[in-house]
């Protein structure tokens, strides 16, 4: 018997670059897709964990068909809730993701149905692991509407859109069993791109 997600998921890998002139495209890689509870095992048992993977690697997790990156119609609009983990050898790094992609399949990140939750991601870098919750708006639950805004994701910001968002960055910040006085930092993907880099002004820290 097969325990059914709610979803299915996709977890996609970013291998380090070689060399330089590699492209973000070219690194990024589709693993395996599953939609079960015992496949969820399955794949996690027989992938290296992430404490084992090479500077500048990343898993990502995400909702079949939306592609882990800032430019896919579904994620255009949204942003991510962070946070990264400095000191890396007192992290136990393989069961705070296991947890995050747990609170993902799981869809225990967000309160009802919200189809804000995108995906999950770990980055391995030198000096952190960065978690990460990728979600389809930044806050702006009206969707735009006629004017090819696919995603839902425009429109005007709304206090329930947001207050939506932080309940989210909330049950993150719970699943990754940081202190209350750290705090997770939302940003939105259009910050990101702009700055070449997820290191963008946060708009809203829990
Ligand atoms: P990062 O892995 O989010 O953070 O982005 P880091 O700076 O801590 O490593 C690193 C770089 O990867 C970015 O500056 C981009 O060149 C590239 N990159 C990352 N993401 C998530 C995307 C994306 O969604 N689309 C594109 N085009 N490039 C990305």
């Amino acid at each position: 018997v097969k325990h059914p997600l709610m979803h299915k998921w996709t977890l996609w890998f970013t291998k380090p670059p070689t060399g330089k002139g590699d492209n973000w495209n070219e690194l990024l890689k589709e693993i395996i897709t599953f939609n079960s509870v015992e496949e969820f095992w399955g794949v996690y048992n027989n992938i290296t964990p992430t404490s084992e993977l090479a500077l500048k690697s990343d898993y990502h997790l995400f909702k079949e068909g939306v592609r882990p990156e800032w430019e896919d119609i579904q994620n255009k609009h949204g942003g991510k809730w962070s946070y990264q983990f400095k000191d890396k050898r007192s992290v136990a790094i393989d069961d705070v993701w296991l947890h995050v992609m747990l609170a993902a399949i799981g869809e225990t990140l967000e309160e009802e149905n919200d189809g804000e939750v995108m995906g999950v991601v770990v980055n391995v870098r030198k000096g952190f692991f960065r978690v990460g919750v990728w979600t389809r708006t930044i806050g702006k639950s009206i969707p735009g509407g006629g004017d090819g805004d696919v995603a839902g994701g425009k429109g005007r910001p709304t206090e329930r859109g947001q207050e939506i968002l932080k309940n989210i960055g909330r049950k993150f910040k719970e699943v990754l069993t940081i202190p209350a006085n750290e705090v997770v930092e939302f940003s939105g993907h259009t910050d990101s791109a702009h700055a070449g880099s997820t290191r963008a002004k946060a708009k809203f820290v829990v």
